[in-house]
């Protein structure tokens, strides 16, 4: 079994003579103005949590995007900054982009482009021009600054989604040393005539090609992604090695299912404050009934919050008996608000869901607590901990932590995971209630039939799935990648 330790070791050994880079558009370290002066912050979410520990030990250079407010005024002539502030490790290379370059690489291309085009079309993709052209400049000020870090030297340099689709073959074609690459894709890649639509598929796959591995949650990706430049490019593919042969070189495509450190999440959940945290929501003050359910999504169509809400409404139709008795709590962290499909959805689901309570509400009671804003991390845990149901229903997602750290914090064994057939996360969860979120009726059911699972079976079913999280947590997400990785060098 992996742990940080011996992903180090092996970073350290295999790496050896390597310079190491790590490239994505969000930081790990964020400077912010506040009212006691600035402030280091690190962004919520478990990718940079887990790789920055390996960053300290190998002493690289993370190149991302600046972010914050006062990125600016803590960096050196270079662009650079020590992390972490208070005892530093490795440099932080911020790129800057000014608002309107923000505007057409990020809001634009790639979440009015890529986004979309990756979750099947969901909402139909903007292919704007201005888009594209600012994607492309962007990315261009991405290699730049990997060029100008690597400096002719060894290089191992580990891009990250689908921000940077084009930098690392403008990285390749100018890079003086030897470099090899990799790029991790964290969602899914489409069927090969939905990602085709796209008027400039070629120049995104050939700015893939241009590493030597290229990883992606599943292998049902893996293949999507080889069919695609098969048929776009003329590649040659061998589907049972998942090897490319393009412009006479040999790229590697496999699956790493990205994961959760299962121990950190079960650890905190185990803490008193937890219990504390638990003890108020389950307060009369706060929920005074016996079943809560709980959703945690960024605010995303792909996450499928509107259908979950139908369901909700149905469930209540159908099995009256739980009116009055049944709470489901949705966290929805607000994301690319800029974005006018994103704005609308915010606007949606509030209609709804003031529907739907309208609809129910006895009293105190209302069906659904709407909670718009990101949680504090313990107030998600003691939900996690205490929710007898957890759905996570998306129309698509490459692989949806959410799932995993519900089984992670849920240490009493006595909650229900109901998932949807399409987030990636299923192919692992087998001990899951499976449902389809377009099937309002099955998915009703499905919510009556979780809370009505006898205590044995619920608890047999999440032992099963604690199993296979804590065997298959971040660090063998981390070690499996960067082992593959190292055979390149
Ligand atoms: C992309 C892919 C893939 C959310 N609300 C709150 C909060 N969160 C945290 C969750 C979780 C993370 O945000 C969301 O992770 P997901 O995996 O569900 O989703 P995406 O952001 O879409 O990520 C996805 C992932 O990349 C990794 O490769 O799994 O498929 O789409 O960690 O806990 N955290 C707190 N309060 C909130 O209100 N503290």
């Amino acid at each position: 079994m992996y742990s940080p330790e011996s992903i180090q070791k092996l970073v350290k050994s295999k790496l050896r003579g390597y310079k190491f880079f790590i490239v994505s558009n969000r930081e790990p370290y964020i400077h912010m103005h506040t009212p006691e002066g600035i402030k280091c912050k690190t962004p919520t979410g478990g990718l940079t949590a887990a790789l920055d520990p390996l960053m300290q030990a190998c002493k690289g250079t993370w190149i991302a995007g600046g972010s914050g407010d006062a990125d600016r005024e803590n960096v050196d002539e270079h662009d650079k900054t020590l992390v972490p502030p208070d005892d530093p490790k490795y440099v932080l290379r911020r790129v800057w982009m000014s608002k309107d370059e923000v505007d057409k690489y990020y809001f634009g291309f790639s979440n009015q482009v890529l986004w979309p085009l990756c979750h099947n079309v969901f909402h139909k993709p903007t292919f704007d021009k201005s888009f594209w052209d600012g994607y492309k400049h962007s990315n261009k000020l991405f290699a730049r600054a990997v060029l100008d870090e690597v400096k002719g030297e060894k290089a191992f340099v580990w891009f990250h989604d689908y921000h940077l689709a084009l930098t690392p073959r403008m990285v390749r074609s100018k890079a003086k040393g030897q470099i090899v690459s990799a790029h991790f894709w964290h969602i899914p890649w489409p069927s090969w005539d939905v990602f085709m639509t796209c008027p400039w598929a070629k120049e995104i796959l050939e700015g893939l090609l241009a590493n030597d591995l290229i990883g992606f949650h599943l292998k049902r990706y893996c293949i999507n992604f080889m069919a695609s430049v098969e048929r776009a490019l003329g590649a040659s593919v061998d589907y049972k090695s998942f090897a490319i042969q393009y412009g006479g070189r040999t790229i590697l495509v496999r699956p790493f299912p990205i994961s959760i450190d299962f121990d950190a999440i079960e650890k905190s959940a185990k803490k008193p404050i937890i219990k504390r945290k638990i003890k108020e929501i389950r307060s009369p003050h706060y929920i005074p009934y016996e079943f809560i359910g709980v959703g945690v999504d960024r605010l995303d169509y792909t996450k499928g919050i509107i259908e979950r809400f139908h369901a909700i409404d149905r469930f209540l139709e159908k099995y009256p008996k739980y009116q009055n008795n049944f709470v489901y709590i949705e966290a929805g962290a607000p994301s690319r608000r800029k974005v006018p499909a994103y704005m609308k959805l915010g606007e949606d689901i509030t209609k709804l869901v003031e529907g739907i309570n309208w609809k129910y509400q006895r009293g105190y009671w209302k069906p659904i607590i709407y909670i718009e804003g990101k949680l504090e991390y313990n107030k998600l845990l003691a939900l996690y901990r205490t929710a007898d149901v957890c759905i996570v229903s998306p129309l698509q997602d490459g692989m949806n932590l959410v799932a995993k750290e519900f089984v992670a914090a849920n240490v009493d064994r006595n909650g229900v995971l109901i998932l949807s057939q399409f987030a990636g996360a299923t192919e692992e969860l087998k001990d899951a209630v499976v449902v389809n979120p377009y099937d309002v009726e099955g998915f009703a059911d499905a919510i009556k039939n979780a809370l009505e699972m006898r205590g044995e079976e619920k608890r047999k079913r999440m032992e099963r799935l604690r199993g296979v999280v804590r065997e298959n947590n971040v660090y063998k997400w981390l070690g499996d990648f960067v082992s593959e990785a190292a055979k390149l060098i």
